[in-house]
C-alpha cells in the first residue's frame, strides 16, 4: 500500500495511523476484558508477533463474499479460538491472488462492538434505539405467528422478504439459488426486490444473451485487448483486483480510453479520457455506430453468421419472420427458423440453410412485407450523426472519430462496463448500444474481445430449480421497493392485491442504500412489523421491531462463487463457532421454516444444501463437488482458460445469435404497464429522467450528483471498523474548481446540497477530476457520518417504465457553502 495521507487530515499517514492504531488497541486491551478488546489485543499482539515462533494456528480456507466483486481467496488464522488475522490465499492461477484492506480488517469487523449480539425486541418508539434482549424461541416464536397471521388474514403477499447483496454464498448468502431465496419460495411471501444494477441486464440481454452479469470474459483476458473502454467503470475503486490487467494490458501496448464525466483513477493512465456528459452514453455509442458504418468497418462476415442483423423483420408486427409465418410445416421438435434473403439466389430461406444472407433490403414474402433488422438499424443510427451525438455527449466530434478508429480497427477491443451508466432512468438504452456497438464490429467472442463487466456468475450449472423451487414450488411475486409507497397506499400492484404488512429484511440496508430516503422511511413508518437480520446495528436495523443477530462469514460454513471477478468456487470453512447468540442465515431459516409449515423443505444440514445446490452434469463436468472443494478449497467454476463468453460466436439467445434487434421488448418488472415498444427494440437515445442540462429544473439545481463506490466500504459494509475510519475519516463531496470559486468553496468548507426531496451537509474537496456541474460524493456512508442530513436524502426512486432500477446518479441540486 502506498504511504497515503488523508486528504482532510493530511498529517495522518500510514505509519503514524499504524502506531497510533496498536498503541490504541494496547490501551484498548488492558481496559476491558469484552472479545472487542481482546481482538484489539490480538492485532496488537500481531504487530509484533515473530511468526516463525507460532506453532498452534490454525488456518481455514474462507472467502471475503460481500459484495465488492472482489471475492478474494483468504486464509483466516485462528489462535486459541480466536480469529487473529487474514491473509491472501494462493489461487490456481496466481494472476487472481488477493486481498485489500478491508479483507485484512476482518478482525475488526467479527469483534466489532457494533455487532448484533442476540436478539431483541424494540423497547421505545420504532427507531429510537432502544431495545430489549429476548431469547431465540421468543424471537421465531413471534416473527411466525405474525408472518402466519398476517398471510392468513391478508393473503400470502401481506409478508415480504427483501434482501439485496450483503454477502452471496449457497447456504447463508443472499443470491440465486441461496436458501434464503428457497424459503421464500416455500412459504410464498412477497419478494421485495431492491431493483438495483438492473438496467445492465435490461439493455444487454436481448443483445447478448446474458443478464447483468457473465457477458465479459475472465478479467485475465484483459491483458489480450489491443483496445479497451473502461466505459461507466471505476475499476481503481471498485473493481480494484481488476486493476492490474488494465496496466498489464498497457505495458503490451494496448490502448486505453477511459468515458466517465470524471477523470476517475483509471482515466490518469488512459490513453485517451472521454468526459461525456452523465447519462449521454447511448448518444455516444449511436454516433460511434454511424462512424463505424460509414468508414465501412462493419464486420459484415460476423454479422452474417453470429448475428440476427439479417434476420427478416415483419412490417406488421415488428416479430422476425420465421418459417411458421409461410406456412412452412416443421417436423416434430424442428426449430422454427428465421428467414433470411438470399442474396445469391435472390430468393428467401430459413437461416441454417443459407450460406450468405443479406444485410440489406426490403422484400415482400409471400405478400407479407418485411425488411433486415440491420436496415432498421441503419434507419435509427441516422438520428444521431457524430455531430450530434457530440453535442449530446458534450466532447469534441475528432475525440468521437479518434475512439471509434481504435476501438473498429485496433482489434481486439473490449468495453468493461459496470454500473456507472446503470444509475440513470435511462441506463439500459446505454448498454443495449454499447452492445451493438460490439456486435457491429465483431468485437465480442474471442480473446481479447468483449462487452462486459469482467466479473463471473456461474449460474449454468447452480442446481436452480432443485434449490429455489422445493416440492414444485412456484417463484414467489416481485415486486421492486422503490414502488412500496403505492404499493401500500393502493394496496395493488397492477392487477394483484397486495395488503403488505410486515417485511423480514435481509442481507439489505435499505434505509442507508435504498434510492429516496424519506419514501423508505415512510414504508418502515407504514409497515405494522419489521424484522431485520444483519451482522450489525446498521441504519434499517434501527428501524427493527425484532433483530437477529447473524453468523459472520467465516462462523459458518458454506460455499461462494457468485459475484466476483475471479472465475472460481471458494469453500468457507467455519473458522470459529459464531460469537454470542448469533446464528448463521441457514440456521434462521431452518427455524422460520418449521414454525411456517415448510419445514420438510429443509429437511437436510449444510452439506445437504450444499451437495444439493451442485447437484448438476454442469457442476459434475467441471469437476465441481464437495468432495473436491473440501480437498482444494477452491475449484474453477467457469468451463475454458481462459473463459470467453459467447466462444466462437455462439450467444445465450434464443436464436444462438446476437441481436442488434429485440423483437419482443418487456418490462422487468412487468405488471401490465404500457410502454413505447418501438423505442425498445433499437438502440435508443433518451436525457436521463431528472440530471440533465435542458431540464427546467436545472436552473434550479445545477448539478448532477454522482455517488463513487470507495475502497473503504463495500456499500455500508465496514463502516464499524476503526482502522478503515481512520483511513478515511469522513465523507466529502467533490467539486471542480470553476464551481467551487463561484460559490467560494475551499476545500474543507462544510456545504449543503439540496433538493426538493432534501439534503446533505458535507465537506468539500475541490478537485479539478470533477467535470464542472457535477458532484461527486463517496457511496455507502452512514446517517451519522454526515453533518447533517443524509446523502439518500438527495436521491430519486423514480424508475424507468419497462425497467425497474434506482436510478441514483439521476440527481440534481444546488450547493453552497453552510
Ligand atoms: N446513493 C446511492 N445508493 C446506492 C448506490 C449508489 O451508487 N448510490 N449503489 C447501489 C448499489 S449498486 C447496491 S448493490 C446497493 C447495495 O446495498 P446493500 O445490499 O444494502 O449493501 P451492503 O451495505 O453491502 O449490505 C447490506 C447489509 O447486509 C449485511 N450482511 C452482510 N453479510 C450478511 C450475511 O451473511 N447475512 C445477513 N443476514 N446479512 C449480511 C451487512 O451487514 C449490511 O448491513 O446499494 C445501492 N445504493
Ligand atoms: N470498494 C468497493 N467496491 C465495490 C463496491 C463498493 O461498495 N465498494 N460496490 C460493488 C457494487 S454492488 C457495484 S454496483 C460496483 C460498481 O462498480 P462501478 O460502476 O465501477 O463503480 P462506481 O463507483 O459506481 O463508478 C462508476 C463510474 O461511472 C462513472 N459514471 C457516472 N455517471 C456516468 C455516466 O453517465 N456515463 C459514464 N460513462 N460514466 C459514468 C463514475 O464517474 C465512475 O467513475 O462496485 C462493486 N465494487
Ligand atoms: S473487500 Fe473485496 S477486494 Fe477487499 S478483500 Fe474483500 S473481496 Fe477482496
Ligand atoms: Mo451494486
Amino acid at each position: 500500500m502506498a504511504q497515503e495521507k488523508s486528504r482532510l487530515n493530511p498529517d495522518l499517514s500510514r505509519r503514524t495511523f499504524l502506531k497510533a492504531s496498536a498503541a490504541t488497541a494496547a490501551t484498548v486491551s488492558v481496559v476491558a476484558a469484552n472479545p472487542w478488546s481482546s481482538a484489539m489485543t490480538a492485532l496488537a499482539e500481531e504487530e509484533n508477533t515473530d511468526r516463525a515462533t507460532i506453532n498452534d494456528e490454525q488456518i481455514f480456507s474462507g472467502a471475503c463474499r460481500g459484495n465488492c466483486a472482489g471475492g478474494c481467496f483468504l486464509n483466516i488464522h485462528v489462535r486459541n479460538g480466536k480469529v487473529v488475522r487474514t491473509s491472501a490465499r494462493e489461487m490456481p492461477n496466481p494472476e487472481y491472488n488477493r486481498i485489500c484492506v478491508k479483507g485484512l480488517t476482518h478482525v475488526q469487523r467479527i469483534y466489532s462492538k457494533d455487532r448484533l449480539k442476540y436478539p431483541m425486541k424494540r423497547a421505545g418508539e420504532r427507531g429510537e434505539g432502544k431495545w430489549e434482549q429476548i431469547t431465540w424461541d421468543e424471537a421465531i416464536n413471534t416473527i411466525t405467528e405474525k408472518w402466519k397471521r398476517y398471510q392468513d388474514q391478508y393473503g400470502k403477499y401481506a409478508f415480504g422478504v427483501m434482501w439485496s447483496s450483503g454477502s452471496y454464498a449457497t447456504l447463508s448468502g443472499a443470491g440465486i439459488g441461496s436458501a434464503m431465496n428457497r424459503l421464500q419460495n416455500a412459504n410464498g411471501a412477497l419478494n421485495i426486490t431492491a431493483a438495483v444494477d438492473m438496467a445492465r441486464g435490461q439493455g444487454t440481454k436481448p443483445a447478448l444473451g446474458q443478464g447483468t452479469f457473465v457477458t465479459a470474459n475472465e478479467p485475465a483476458d484483459l491483458k489480450n485487448s489491443k483496445t479497451i473502454f473502461c466505459w461507466g467503470a471505476n475499476p481503481v475503486g471498485a473493481q480494484q483486483q481488476s486493476t492490474h490487467f488494465f496496466l498489464e494490458a498497457k505495458e503490451k501496448g494496448a490502448k486505453i480510453v477511459v468515458i466517465d464525466p470524471n477523470f476517475n483513477a483509471l482515466a490518469a493512465k488512459a490513453d485517451i479520457f472521454v468526459p461525456v456528459r452523465p447519462g449521454s452514453d447511448a448518444a455516444l455509442a449511436l454516433g460511434m455506430m454511424n462512424i463505424v458504418v460509414r468508414e465501412n468497418w462493419v464486420d459484415e462476415p460476423f454479422l452474417k453468421k453470429s448475428s440476427g442483423a439479417p434476420f427478416l423483420v415483419k412490417k406488421s408486427d415488428g416479430k422476425f419472420l420465421h418459417q411458421s409465418d409461410l406456412g412452412i410445416t416443421l417436423a416434430e421438435g424442428q426449430k422454427d427458423q428465421p428467414i433470411v434473403w438470399d442474396a445469391l439466389t435472390n430468393s428467401y430461406g430459413a437461416v441454417n440453410a443459407v450460406e450468405d444472407p443479406a444485410l440489406r433490403g426490403t422484400y415482400t414474402i409471400n405478400g407479407i412485407k418485411v425488411t433486415t433488422a440491420y436496415e432498421l438499424l441503419l434507419t435509427r443510427i441516422a438520428e444521431y450523426p457524430p455531430e450530434k451525438a457530440a453535442e449530446i455527449c458534450n466532447i469534441p466530434v475528432e475525440q468521437i472519430e479518434e475512439i471509434t478508429k481504435l476501438y473498429a480497427t485496433n482489434k481486439p477491443s473490449a468495453i468493461y462496463e459496470f454500473f456507472g451508466i446503470d444509475h440513470y432512468v435511462n441506463g439500459h438504452y446505454g448498454y443495449f448500444a454499447m452492445a451493438v456497438l460490439a456486435i457491429l464490429t465483431g468485437n465480442l467472442g474471442k480473446s481479447g474481445a468483449f462487452c462486459g463487466m469482467g466479473e463471473n456468475l456461474a449460474t449454468d450449472w447452480i442446481n436452480m430449480a432443485g434449490t429455489m423451487f422445493p416440492n414444485g414450488a412456484k417463484p414467489s411475486l416481485s415486486v421492486p421497493v422503490n414502488m412500496l409507497t403505492e404499493v401500500l397506499e393502493t394496496k395493488m400492484y397492477g392487477e394483484t392485491p397486495i395488503d403488505l404488512k410486515g417485511i423480514y429484511f435481509t442481507h439489505v440496508n435499505q434505509v442507508g442504500n435504498g434510492a429516496e430516503r424519506k419514501a423508505t422511511l415512510e414504508v418502515m413508518k407504514k409497515l405494522e412489523f419489521i424484522v431485520v437480520a444483519d451482522m450489525n446495528m446498521n441504519e434499517t436495523a434501527q428501524y427493527a421491531d425484532i433483530l437477529l443477530p447473524v453468523a459472520h462469514w467465516f462462523e459458518v460454513d458454506d460455499v461462494f462463487v457468485n459475484y466476483s471477478t475471479h472465475p472460481y468456487a471458494i469453500l468457507q470453512e467455519k473458522a470459529i463457532d459464531p460469537l454470542y447468540e448469533c446464528k448463521s442465515d441457514y440456521e434462521i431459516y431452518k427455524l422460520l421454516a418449521d414454525k411456517l409449515g415448510c419445514g420438510d423443505a429443509f429437511d437436510m444440514d449444510e452439506e445437504g444444501y450444499m451437495k444439493l445446490w451442485m447437484d448438476t452434469d454442469g457442476a459434475r463436468k467441471l469437476g465441481i463437488t464437495l468432495e473436491n472443494l473440501k480437498k482444494e478449497k477452491i475449484l474453477r467454476a467457469l468451463p475454458g482458460d481462459p473463459y470467453i463468453y459467447a466462444e466462437g460466436g455462439v450467444f445465450a439467445t434464443p436464436s444462438g445469435r446476437a441481436q442488434i434487434y429485440n423483437e419482443s421488448p418487456a418490462p422487468n418488472n412487468n405488471y401490465g404497464q404500457t410502454f413505447d415498444v418501438t423505442k425498445e427494440q433499437l438502440p435508443y437515445f433518451e436525457p436521463p429522467h431528472e440530471a440533465w442540462h435542458e431540464n427546467p429544473l436545472h436552473e434550479k439545481y445545477p448539478f448532477s450528483v454522482i455517488q463513487d463506490k470507495g475502497r473503504w466500504r463495500t456499500h455500508s459494509q465496514w463502516w464499524d471498523v476503526p482502522i478503515l475510519k481512520e483511513l478515511s475519516p469522513e465523507p466529502f463531496v467533490r467539486i471542480n474548481p470553476s464551481d467551487a470559486a463561484a460559490r467560494n468553496i475551499k476545500t474543507g468548507d462544510i456545504v449543503k446540497l439540496y433538493n426538493d426531496r432534501g439534503y446533505v451537509k458535507i465537506k468539500a474537496v475541490v478537485d479539478r477530476g470533477i467535470q464542472p456541474g457535477v458532484l461527486s460524493l463517496p457511496k455507502g456512508r452512514e446517517k451519522h457520518e454526515f453533518i447533517e442530513g443524509h446523502y439518500q436524502d438527495l436521491t430519486s426512486r423514480v424508475m424507468n417504465s419497462v425497467c425497474a432500477n434506482s436510478a441514483f446518479f439521476d440527481v440534481l441540486v444546488q450547493v453552497e457553502k453552510a
